[in-house]
C-alpha cells in the first residue's frame, strides 16, 4: 500500500476546547481538516510509532469515515496496532477503560458529545492519553502548536477495512483488532456494583425508563440492564444509535429528554428513570415527579457509594467541577473526607484519580464518574443509583429528602444564552472582571455579596496552574453566582450562568428552584449587565 507525504498548510481554528476539537461537520469534512487535526496529535504527542491506540466515536454522522481515515494515518505514522470498537461505536467511557484495560498508549474519540449529528450538525476528536482520560493541557497545548505549523501529513492509499468484521487482520506492519464495543464494559462493571442485587430488585417488580436518546448508550444498556440484569424488555428506549440521533439533541437534561421527563411525571410513572449523552459519558437520574439535578446526584453517590462492592471500604475523596453545586462537599465534609474543586472538564479530574486522591468526581452537566475509568461514566452512574435504590429499599424522593435533611439543600440551575455574538460576550466578562475586586461588600438587588472572584485552579499532583476559568461571586446567605464562557460550542458564544442558594431550613427543602433561585438570578442579571451588554434577557436553555 503506497505512502504519501502530503502537502499542507496550517490551518486556524484548530484550538481544543473543553473536550477536544468540536466544529460543524461540514468543516471536518473539509479538504485537509481532519488530516492536519489527527497529524498535529501524532505529533503532539512525540509520534505513534510503535504505539498501540484504541480507536472508536459515538456513531454520529461522518463517524466511519473518519476512522478509515485515521487508520489510514495512523499505519503512514508507523503506528503497531489500533484497537477498534466494531462498527467504529465505542462510548467514551468504554473507549477509556479499553485503553486502560490493553494498556494502549492513548486513543482517538470520535465525538461532539451532546451536540447533534448530522452533515449540517456537528462532529468533533479528542485524544485521550495513555491513563484513558482526556489529554492534561500541557498536551492539548503541543497539539494546538502543532496545528500552527504543520506542513505535511502522512497517509496510506488503499481500500477501507471492514469495521463490522470482528478480529485482527494488518494494513502493511500495523495489526487492527476489531472487538466487541460492549463486553469489556459490561465485565467491568460487574467488578463495581451488586448485580445479582439489582437482578433481584428488578425480579420483584421494579420498573425502569431508560433513555438512550438514539445515541451511543443504547447497546451497551440493552445488554446490561436487559440482558444481564433482567429489567424487562423496552426498559431502554431509543436504543439504536443512529447518525443523527433521531434528529435529537442527545442532551440527557429535562428539556432535551422531555419525553423521559413527561413519563416521569405522568401518574403511571415507572420508579427509575435515567437518559444518557451522545457519547455515553453523561447521565440525567429522574424518579417519579423528582428529577435529581446532577450536583445532587454527586452528592447522594458520594454519601451512599460504600453500599456498592467496589467502594465499600470508603471513599478516598471527592471532586466537583468549580461551577458545581457545594452539595456534595456538605456530604464529604460529614464523611470527614477531602473535596477538590477543579475547573469545568474532565481533564482536571485525571491526576486525582491517578494519585488516589479522589473516587468520585462530578460536575454539573450531568457527569459523574469514579476511578473505575478516567472518563465521566453515565451507566456506570445509573447502575450505581440502582445499587443504592436496592440496598436502602427507598424511592429516589425518599433518598433525596433524607439527603436534605442531613446536609441542607443547594438549590440549583443553569441558565444558557446561546449564540451570542463572541466580541459582546468577552465584553461582558471582561467588564465583569474588571469590577470584582471592588464588589465585596456591595447590595445588589436584595443580596449583599460576600466574596467575588475570577477561578484560579492549581493541580495540587503536578503544580501546573489554570487561570480565568470562570467568575464567582458568592452573596451572604448562602447563594452563589458563576458565570462563565462555554468551550464546546460550535457557533458564537455560549454564556452560562450557574445559580445556586443554600437552604438549611427543615421547612424550606422542598421549594420550586426557580422561586427560591429568584433572588440571585435578578442579582446576576444585575451586576453583570448581561441585557445591555449582549442584548439578551432571558435564557434559551435552562437547567
Ligand atoms: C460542557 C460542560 C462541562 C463538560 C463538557 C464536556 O463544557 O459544561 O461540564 O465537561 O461540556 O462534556 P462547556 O465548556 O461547554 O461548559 V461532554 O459530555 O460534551 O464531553
Ligand atoms: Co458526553
Amino acid at each position: 500500500m503506497p505512502m504519501q507525504n502530503v502537502r499542507t498548510t496550517s490551518i486556524e481554528g484548530q484550538k481544543p476546547g473543553t473536550s477536544g476539537l468540536r466544529k460543524k461537520t461540514a468543516i471536518f469534512r473539509r479538504p485537509h481538516f481532519l488530516e492536519n487535526y489527527v497529524q498535529s496529535i501524532f505529533d503532539g504527542i512525540g509520534g505513534v510509532e510503535g504505539k498501540t491506540l484504541v480507536i472508536g466515536g459515538d456513531g454520529r454522522f461522518f463517524n466511519d469515515a473518519a476512522i478509515q481515515i485515521i487508520l489510514r494515518m495512523a499505519c503512514a505514522n508507523s503506528a503497531a496496532k489500533c484497537i477498534i470498537g466494531q462498527g467504529g461505536i465505542l462510548s467514551t467511557p468504554a473507549a477509556s477503560h479499553l485503553i486502560r484495560l490493553r494498556e494502549a498508549d492513548g486513543g482517538l474519540i470520535l465525538s461532539a458529545s451532546h451536540n447533534p449529528g448530522g452533515a449540517d450538525a456537528d462532529f468533533g476528536l479528542k485524544y485521550n492519553g495513555p491513563n484513558g482520560g482526556p489529554a492534561s493541557e500541557a498536551v492539548t497545548d503541543k497539539i494546538y502548536e502543532r496545528t500552527k505549523t504543520l506542513s505535511f501529513y502522512k497517509i496510506a492509499a488503499g481500500e477501507d477495512i471492514n469495521l463490522g468484521q470482528l478480529g485482527t487482520r494488518k494494513i502493511e506492519n500495523m495489526m487492527v483488532e476489531i472487538v466487541d464495543p460492549v463486553a469489556d464494559y459490561a465485565d467491568l462493571m460487574q467488578t463495581i456494583v451488586d448485580f445479582p442485587k439489582i437482578k433481584t430488585l428488578f425480579a420483584g417488580g421494579f420498573t425502569m425508563c431508560f433513555d438512550a436518546m438514539h445515541a451511543v448508550t443504547g447497546p451497551y444498556a440493552h445488554t446490561v440492564l436487559e440482558d444481564m440484569l433482567g429489567a424487562p424488555k423496552g426498559t431502554v428506549i431509543n436504543g439504536q444509535p443512529s447518525p443523527d440521533f433521531g434528529k435529537g439533541h442527545p442532551d440527557p437534561n429535562p428539556i432535551w429528554a422531555k419525553t423521559l421527563m413527561d413519563k416521569m411525571y405522568s401518574s403511571n410513572a415507572p420508579d427509575f428513570g435515567a437518559a444518557s449523552d451522545g457519547d455515553g459519558d453523561r447521565n440525567m437520574i429522574v424518579g417519579p415527579g423528582a428529577y435529581v439535578t446532577p450536583s445532587d446526584s454527586l452528592a447522594l453517590l458520594t454519601a451512599h457509594a460504600h453500599l456498592a462492592p467496589a467502594y465499600r471500604g470508603g471513599l478516598s475523596g471527592v471532586a466537583r467541577s468549580m461551577p458545581t453545586s457545594r452539595a456534595v462537599d456538605r456530604v464529604a465534609d460529614s464523611l470527614g473526607i477531602a473535596c477538590f474543586e477543579t475547573p469545568t472538564g474532565w481533564k482536571f479530574f485525571g491526576n486525582l484519580l491517578d494519585a488516589g486522591k479522589v473516587t468520585l468526581c462530578g460536575e454539573e452537566s450531568a457527569g459523574t464518574g469514579s476511578d473505575h475509568v478516567r472518563e465521566k461514566d453515565g451507566l456506570w452512574a445509573v447502575l450505581l443509583w440502582l445499587n443504592i435504590l436496592a440496598e436502602t429499599g427507598k424511592s429516589v424522593s425518599e433518598l433525596m429528602g433524607d439527603l436534605w435533611t442531613a446536609h441542607g439543600r443547594c438549590y440549583y440551575s443553569r441558565l444558557d444564552f446561546e449564540d451570542v455574538d463572541s466580541d459582546k460576550a468577552e465584553a461582558m466578562i471582561n467588564k465583569l472582571r474588571a469590577k470584582l475586586g471592588s464588589l465585596a461588600g456591595a447590595t445588589i438587588g436584595t443580596l449583599t455579596v460576600e466574596t467575588a472572584d475570577e477561578f484560579a485552579y492549581l493541580d495540587p499532583v503536578d503544580g501546573s496552574q489554570s487561570t480565568n476559568q470562570g467568575i464567582r461571586i458568592a452573596f451572604e446567605g448562602g447563594a452563589r453566582a458563576v458565570f462563565r464562557l462555554s468551550g464546546t460550542g460550535t457557533q458564537g458564544a455560549t454564556i452560562r450562568l450557574y445559580l445556586e442558594q443554600l437552604e438549611t431550613d427543615p421547612v424550606r427543602l422542598h421549594e420550586a428552584p426557580e422561586a427560591v433561585l429568584t433572588d440571585v438570578r435578578e442579582a446576576a442579571m444585575s451586576v453583570s449587565d448581561l441585557t445591555a451588554m449582549t442584548g439578551r434577557s432571558a435564557p434559551d436553555v435552562i437547567t
